[in-house]
């Protein structure tokens, strides 16, 4: 296990450079009715504003919006309907928040219309496959670009998670994948690599990407994990979605030890403390604490 703080000092997006000395938490704002763990109640753009103000408090750095669920079985999503839920979000996030933001999506005109309204960096979770309009939309942009690990699409990836060793496969196919992207002109230090936990992996396979995420940031990228409420941590503990997010933390300070510098989770205060002491361990820094705590 890899216990030194990630190599990159920095990711740059749109808009400025991001500081990745210490763990970096993403807010997820799902401004979706049929989310499965948010059950639609960040739905009006004020409640999402909210969400977002609180999760800022709580120690968030960045605001990861999404209007189309990735969610096996939830019911598609126009082009329209996908802008229609994130623009209006983002733009008021943009203007009042002071958190960047990152848009969550596979669609092109979104990402572009996104990024017009503020957003810095695209998170797409299939990695610039989907949409073939995407990359130029990134790089024209300057956008930072997260590009996560799947097989298949959300509904068909189940019968794709078979893999010997997972965390070379994930690699190896998360190589190609920036191959691509550094091909198409996207800039090197704008790019973010996700082993895409709970995307085309069973248990066992997202617990051998944790244990081995070092393989993922040997590939010289900032890795970004999104284990928030996942099925995998109900595997593991019997616990319902609702009862996840200490899980989640204690997911996320695992991930930190072995490499990750970016976290995605709904609960950004559970995270954000779990993370800490995750980093004070890295860098040997106790000094919030007095010394006979
Ligand atoms: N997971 C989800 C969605 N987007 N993006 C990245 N980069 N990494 C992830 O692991 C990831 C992601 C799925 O989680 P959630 O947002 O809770 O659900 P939904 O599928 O409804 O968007």
């Amino acid at each position: 296990m890899t216990l030194a703080p990630p190599a990159a000092p920095s990711w740059r997006t749109a808009r400025r450079a991001l500081p990745l000395g210490r763990a970096s938490v993403l807010g997820i704002l799902n401004i979706t009715p049929d989310s499965f763990s948010d059950g639609g109640r960040h739905h009006a753009v004020e409640d999402a504003v909210r969400a977002a103000r609180r999760m800022k408090d709580d120690g968030a750095d960045i605001l990861d919006v999404g209007g189309e669920s990735t969610r096996p079985g939830a019911a598609p999503v126009s082009e329209a309907e996908e802008l229609r839920r994130v623009i209006p979000v983002i733009e008021r996030l943009t203007a009042e928040v002071g958190l960047p933001v990152s848009i969550d999506t596979r669609r092109a005109a979104v990402a572009r219309a996104a990024l017009a309204a503020g957003a810095e960096i695209v998170n797409d979770v299939s990695a610039l496959t989907k949409d073939p309009a995407m990359a130029a939309v990134v790089r024209e942009a300057n956008a930072g670009l997260i590009l996560m690990h799947m097989r298949g699409e959300p509904d068909t990836m189940d019968a794709a998670a078979v893999y010997d060793d997972v965390a070379l496969e994930v690699a190896a196919e998360l190589a190609q994948r920036l191959g691509h992207a550094l091909a198409a002109g996207i800039a090197a230090d704008a790019i973010v690599l996700d082993p895409g936990l709970g995307f085309a992996k069973h248990t066992a396979h997202n617990l051998a990407l944790l244990r081995h995420l070092d393989r993922i940031a040997a590939l010289g990228h900032p890795v970004l994990v999104g284990p928030s409420r996942k099925r995998f941590l109900g595997a593991v503990s019997g616990r319902a979605v609702d009862r996840r997010d200490d899980l989640t933390a204690v997911a996320c300070a695992i991930a930190r030890m072995a490499g990750a510098a970016l976290f995605r989770v709904h609960d950004v205060a559970a995270a954000r403390a779990a993370l800490d002491v995750a980093d004070a361990v890295l860098h040997e820094s106790g000094s919030r604490l007095p010394a006979s705590a």
